[in-house]
């Protein structure tokens, strides 16, 4: 097991339908800590770099155009395997397929308008990371719930 960092964003579909609260909430519940957030416009430049992966894929050009509809919201969450923990509660790419009760399960219809990016690995986490937050947006703090969230060997005391 290994503390890691994980990046989410809600996308424009996210924030037009009301969803920030509901998606933080389902994160915050879980016990993930939140240690960075902010709204911003993803630029085209950074969403060639974000989705290198689909330059070449026929949806590019529509991915892009659906980023930059609306301002995003951006969060970095922290905590024990952080990256597969968050990926579960989002569910998987296409709403439709997702599970009932990951959140594009209980929100999401589209294969393409799905809510919610989230890291799917830790080297591409703290890529994205560094993409989008610098380094005094990144908060460390005591989470007053730890002791009851986590054992005292798996916080290393
Ligand atoms: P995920 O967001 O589940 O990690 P990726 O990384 O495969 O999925 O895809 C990134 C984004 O590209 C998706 N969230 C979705 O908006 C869009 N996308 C992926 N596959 C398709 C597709 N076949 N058609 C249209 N858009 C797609």
């Amino acid at each position: 097991m290994s503390m890691q960092r994980t990046v989410v964003l809600v996308k424009p579909d996210g924030l037009q339908r009301g969803l920030i609260g509901e998606i933080m909430h389902r994160f915050e519940r879980k016990g993930l800590k939140l240690i960075g957030l902010k709204m911003m416009r993803l630029t085209d430049e950074l969403l060639d770099t974000w989705y290198a992966h689909h330059k070449e894929k026929s949806f590019f050009k529509d991915l892009k155009a659906f980023m930059t509809w609306t301002p995003i919201v951006a969060m970095v969450w922290e905590g024990q395997e952080a990256v597969s923990a968050v990926r579960k509660i989002v569910g998987v790419t296409k709403g439709y397929d997702a599970e009932a009760g990951s959140i594009r399960g209980d929100y999401a219809m589209s294969g393409s308008q799905n809510l919610i990016h989230a890291s799917d690995e830790p080297d591409n986490a703290n890529k994205e990371i560094s993409l989008i937050f610098k380094g005094e947006e990144l908060f460390e703090y005591e989470n007053a719930e730890e002791c009851l969230i986590y054992s005292d060997f798996e916080r290393g005391k």
